[in-house]
């Protein structure tokens, strides 16, 4: 299996990618603020690769539960500056996290490679269509209404079954706006309109997307479903983080998104090495 990104071509099955989080926000649910500035966001970034993040995934729009939406222009203002000057000193790729069409176009042509897009539930094609004629990679995540109103009470009959659907669809759709499959991966999008026992049976459930022959990536990292199972606030939800991202690898999982990468690193590289077959 292939991921293609523009210049960048991942082949699997290999160790997995961790995807390394910048957040020029004000309001992240766990680093809000502390990127805002582009130098400081670009030094983060560098930083990340530098610690072994094979892919930046940089958002200038927080989607926690109830965020306050923010404009294009100043989506633009956020992240343009740090694509640019982290463009020209990595060689990784970088994914822009935007919901809006004109922020992925602007994005891509500022060096990005990815399109992260956590609202594919559109109606609309003209973020595909960017993405078709850049040839860029696309994260294809699930989410159940909007971060404003998504954790208001997410219902589903059977939430795997329904994500999966929604895969299907959208990777159809995709591929009508000229989209080729090896340019998706798939995300089931933990904790976007979706409870406790959700998320969790979504996770359980993972090893189920592999059939859609689409690398598989997952955004745990101190999330919230962390923090109510086990009591832990936002900055001591590394240990649930890197319990999930190891039972993803186990499970197929081949893309990370983590605030945390030398963390996560380490600890799916120990356990790769303890399931690796006897030599
Ligand atoms: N989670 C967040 C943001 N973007 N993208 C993908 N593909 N998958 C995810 O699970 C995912 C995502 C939320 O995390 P974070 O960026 O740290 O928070 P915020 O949205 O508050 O900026």
């Amino acid at each position: 299996m292939i991921f293609r990104a523009r210049q960048f071509t991942f082949t699997f099955p290999r160790p997995p990618l961790i995807m390394g989080i910048v957040n020029v926000t004000p309001d992240s649910f766990s680093d809000g603020g502390r990127y805002l500035e582009a130098d400081k966001a670009v030094a983060h970034g560098l930083e990340l690769v530098q610690q072994g993040a094979a892919i930046l995934d940089i958002g200038g729009e927080s989607t926690r539960p109830g965020a306050v939406p923010v404009s294009e222009a100043e989506e633009l203002r956020r992240v343009l500056p740090v694509i640019e000057a982290l463009a020209g000193q990595v060689n990784v790729p970088l994914s822009i996290d935007t919901m809006k069409p004109a922020v992925a176009r602007a994005a891509l042509q500022a060096g990005a490679s990815i399109v992260n897009d956590i609202a594919a539930n559109r109606g609309d094609d003209t973020l595909w269509r960017i993405v078709a004629e850049a040839g860029a990679g696309y994260v294809c995540m699930h989410m159940q209404g909007t971060p404003q109103t998504m954790q208001a009470d997410p219902v589903y009959a059977n939430v795997v079954a329904e994500v999966e659907q929604f895969f299907e669809e959208r990777c159809r759709r995709l591929q009508a706006c000229g989209v080729a499959a090896d340019q998706v991966v798939l995300d089931v999008g933990i904790g976007f309109g979706k409870t406790l026992e959700h998320n969790l049976q979504l996770l359980r459930g993972l090893a189920g997307f592999r059939k859609l022959g689409r690398p598989l990536l997952l955004g745990v990292s101190r999330k919230s479903f962390i923090g109510r199972l086990a009591g832990a606030d936002v900055a001591a939800r590394l240990p649930g983080s890197l319990a999930c991202a190891c039972w993803a690898v186990l499970q197929g999982v081949q893309l990370l998104r983590t605030h945390d990468v030398v963390e996560t690193l380490q600890a799916v590289r120990m356990f790769e090495a303890l399931t690796a077959p006897p030599t």
